[in-house]
């Protein structure tokens, strides 16, 4: 199957599972082609039967905003003529899913590939939902002939908010490719995280308001007064000024670490021994399963999809949005006790391989794709 592929390039979780979806399939003898305006973050390297064409934004002094849109769409348009593209895949619906129906448009008369749109977070729950984006985001999903969400509780808020029926999508979890992500991995940078043999904490977010990374650091500070610890802050984004300037007045700032953005976080999960994901709202939480995988516990706020990936009490602890010290004592209880910190990191570890792990979800993907394309299911062909 030829298929074409639209993302955010950037760091973040769709951008990550769109790219790790392309390279799975092209391992699996399909061809894909990645179409944005910069090389996905994770797509580094000769990779057979992947393909990258950016989106170039003409200057014209007339054009003082960039109409990134357009562009997009008439690349995705040109790349489904040329390479006889069989599916269109976009992750988040804005501006995506808008772009692909005008390719399809354009592509109508030779009858255009279908669309596939997989529907991420913050494009239903946040931008989508703003009264000058709700009309055209709902047109965009209704327009594709195939509709995924990372969640369970995605595809609810989807027909609650924007009135898809909920037979139009289909949930297909995000996925972890757990030979990569996986403890004891080398190098490992333990020694240089904890030189005094500390417990190892770790976050991982673009560090917008909805990752409550205050909170993070807040947890952190009174786990720090329990169990010694250091705190990895990887990732950037506008609240990280705030977290830092937090982390000075609870006095924890020495043992606070901002790596900023990293393009290898399994590196950094492979020697965690917690990770705490603190968002008030999380459609999904790849970042989390990425710990999981890594044999790494969660802590954190019972939001949006979470709850799905992390099975409270039994691979973490998830408490309500905004019950820090509720978190600090779930924090605690798991570090300070070796045995049942043990218990949580293998099941953390099973969780991922047995229901997130990419050999269990890709063939999904690929049954949906047969599906939308009114084909027998299995083969690359
Ligand atoms: O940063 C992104 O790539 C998108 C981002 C967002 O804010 O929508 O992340 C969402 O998609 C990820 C991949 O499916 C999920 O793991 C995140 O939970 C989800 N973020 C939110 O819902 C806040």
């Amino acid at each position: 199957m030829k298929v074409g592929i639209t993302c955010y390039p950037t760091y973040g979780g769709s951008g990550a599972v769109a790219t790790e979806l392309g390279i799975g399939l092209a391992a699996r003898g399909h061809e894909i082609h990645f179409i944005s305006y910069a090389q996905p973050f994770r797509l580094s390297g000769f990779r057979e039967r992947v393909y990258f064409h950016e989106v170039e934004m003409e200057q014209y002094p007339l054009f003082e905003r960039p109409h990134y849109t357009l562009a997009l769409a008439a690349v995705i348009h040109d790349t489904a003529r040329r390479e006889r593209l069989d599916l269109i895949h976009v992750h988040y619906a804005i501006p995506h899913a808008t772009s692909a129906w005008i390719a399809q448009e354009m592509l109508e008369e030779n009858g255009g590939p279908p669309l596939v749109t997989t529907l991420h977070g913050t494009d239903v729950t946040l931008v989508g939902l703003h009264p000058s984006f709700h009309p055209i985001t709902r047109f965009s999903i209704m327009r594709s002939q195939g509709v995924t969400a990372v969640s369970r509780f995605l595809k609810e808020v989807t027909v609650r908010d924007f009135s898809v029926p909920g037979e139009r999508i289909r949930v297909i979890p995000n996925f972890v490719d757990t030979e990569v992500f996986q403890r004891g991995r080398d190098p490992c940078h333990r020694e240089v995280f904890a030189p005094r043999g500390e417990k190892i904490v770790m976050h991982v977010s673009n560090f917008r308001p909805v990752k409550r990374v205050v909170d993070v650091i807040e947890v952190f500070a009174g786990l720090r007064a329990a169990v010694p610890a250091r705190l990895v802050m990887a990732g950037d984004g506008p609240d990280r000024p705030r977290a830092a300037a937090r982390a000075r007045e609870l006095g924890v700032d020495r043992d606070v670490v901002f790596l900023g953005k990293h393009g290898a976080v399994e590196e950094l999960l492979a020697c965690a021994d917690l990770f705490l994901m603190m968002s008030d709202r999380e459609s999904f939480g790849l970042a989390a399963l990425e710990a999981l995988s890594c044999g790494v516990p969660v802590v954190g706020y019972r939001a949006g999809g979470l709850p799905e990936v992390v099975p409270h009490g039994e691979a973490g602890f998830l408490v309500p949005v905004g019950a820090v010290k509720d978190a600090t004592e779930a924090a605690i209880g798991l570090l300070s006790d070796p045995a049942r910190w043990r218990k949580f990191s293998e099941a953390a570890r099973t969780v991922a391989v047995e229901r997130y792990g990419v050999q269990c979800v890709l063939p999904r993907y690929e049954a949906y794709y047969a599906e939308v394309l009114g084909r027998p299911a299995g083969g690359a062909g």
